[in-house]
């Protein structure tokens, strides 16, 4: 395949900005020939965990099939790009354990909730802060920043372009086989 699997780990609020970095890495790493796959709310909570909710008991089994799956991934060389909020250490510790710590990257996407409250692209902080939604991460429910991720981005900083080139920079390097 001459590639290595790797998880790239994105955690932070809705809106901060995890799918689009996702997608805009995903787009690099394919024009350079490499395999990859993202796992996020589209092609997971639609599908495999549709029978899940927001509470904290079913957070802590989206995260965990997710990382099973993307486990699968990684392990036939695939770098496989997750967009979850995951919104605490637990979680998060969860999915590098069973992915293994070696294949596992944490890039926390750190874009500020006035931010992603004030792009609110879905509706759903207006939702939330009408009490509509409950358990809304940021809102109703807690967001934990990781303590160490390999990469902060703020999207409210950085340009598009500039966060793909930072993701790279650490990527490349960790993917020849
Ligand atoms: C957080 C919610 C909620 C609640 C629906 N809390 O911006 P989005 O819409 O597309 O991304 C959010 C997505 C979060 O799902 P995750 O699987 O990433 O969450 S977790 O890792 O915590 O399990 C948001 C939408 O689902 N959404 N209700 N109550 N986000």
């Amino acid at each position: 395949l001459g590639q290595r699997g790797l998880m790239i780990w994105f955690t932070g609020l809705s809106g901060s900005g995890k799918s689009t970095l996702a997608i805009a890495l995903e787009r690099e790493l394919q024009q350079r020939g490499l395999l990859c796959r993202i796992l996020d709310g589209d092609n997971i909570r639609s599908g495999i965990n549709n029978n899940l909710g927001f509470s904290p008991e079913d957070r802590v089994e989206n995260i965990r099939r997710i990382a099973e799956v993307g486990k699968l991934f990684v392990d036939t060389g695939i770098i496989t790009i997750a967009a979850f909020i995951s919104p605490n250490n637990e979680l998060r510790e969860m999915a590098a354990h069973i992915i293994g710590a070696d294949d596992f990257v944490e890039v926390y996407v750190s874009t500020p909730i006035e931010e992603c409250e004030r792009r609110d692209v879905k509706g759903l902080y207006a939702k939330a802060r009408r009490g509509e939604i409950k358990e809304f991460t940021g809102v109703s429910a807690p967001f934990e920043a990781p303590q160490h991720p390999a990469l902060s981005l703020d999207t409210s900083k950085f340009s598009l372009e500039e966060s793909v080139n930072r993701l790279l920079h650490l990527i490349l390097p960790k993917v020849s086989a």
